[in-house]
């Protein structure tokens, strides 16, 4: 409010200020009482892992199922349309501030989604996610700025944008240098010849996948707060179904529609586990490690 200076306030002012302090208390008042609606909030973290243990970057000490030594410098993808499946009964999907989430290693406040939705109380089954972004809300120059913006996948390839950058380096026993791997996700493309020629492209991919995190039911009641800690367990992007010697692959994928078919395959077992926890505060520093 703005009281300006000089002069006497007139009866009428005053009215008008008693009036604006009433009104002032009564929305104060509203905004205390409790909402009609039952429901909770809920936020995700993300952690990197190897074998269990916290990813460790730049470090040649990892090595695959297939014997590959390996280091991994980056870590940067996409997770979105976010469902919490009700038990016996409908999805909840999470949309109110942002339906696509990036997650960036080397970005701590990203790993960290504070989820605006409120969350209606009762129990779930369990949470999924899409890996990437589906077909129709993966569009080219949907983000304007960085680190989104960044992620963008090239036109002639598809458009719209990674689902996955997974970046490092690679060694096999006897090899004297490293070589490094890009295992970038995102859309496939169909060639018409044995030649990966951007000219006989002759249609695309959507290799997106959703992802149910096993054992990720939970009970949701007023005012608590869901803690959902998603793990990404990287040694297992290059196992499961098929098992990845980053010899036999080009060290970036992004025109090899085989190799990220194998990748998003492994992608949809045993790369993601969670643990979820609950606090009761909304202002709890409660939080759930790995
Ligand atoms: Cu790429």
């Amino acid at each position: 409010m703005i009281v300006r200076e000089g002069g006497l306030m007139g009866m009428r002012s005053m009215l008008v200020v008693m009036a604006w302090m009433v009104l002032t208390m009564m929305c104060a008042c509203d905004g205390e009482e409790p909402e009609s609606e039952d429901h909770g909030k809920i936020i995700f973290t993300f952690f990197h892992r190897v074998e269990g243990e916290p990813l460790q970057i730049d470090t040649m000490i990892y090595t695959n199922a297939a014997g590959n030594h390996y280091l991994i410098t980056e870590v940067q993808y996409f997770i979105s349309d976010v469902i919490l499946h009700q038990s016996g009964g409908s999805g909840f999907l999470i949309d109110d501030w942002t339906d696509i989430y990036y997650i960036d290693n080397d970005i701590p406040s990203t790993m960290t989604w504070e989820v605006f939705d409120k969350i209606p109380a009762g129990s779930y089954d369990s949470v999924s996610f899409m890996f990437g972004i589906s077909q129709e809300k993966n569009i080219s120059l949907m983000f304007v700025n960085p680190p989104e913006r960044d992620m963008f996948w090239p036109d002639v390839l598809g458009g719209g944008y990674h689902y996955m950058k997974l970046n490092g380096k690679w060694l096999n026993d006897g090899m004297s240098q490293n070589r490094p791997f890009e295992f970038h996700l995102g859309i496939g493309q169909i060639y018409s010849g044995d030649t990966i020629d951007v000219n006989d492209i002759t249609g695309f991919v959507h290799n997106n996948f959703r992802v149910t995190l096993p054992g990720s039911s939970f009970q949701m009641t007023t005012g608590d707060t869901v803690h959902v800690a998603v793990s990404m367990n990287i040694e297992q992007w290059f196992t499961g179904p098929h098992t990845i010697d980053l010899s036999t692959f080009p060290f970036n994928i992004m025109q090899c529609q085989e190799c990220m078919r194998v990748g998003c395959e492994n992608g949809k077992k045993g790369v993601f586990t969670v643990l979820i926890s609950k606090s009761k505060e909304q202002k709890s520093k409660s939080k759930t490690n790995f």
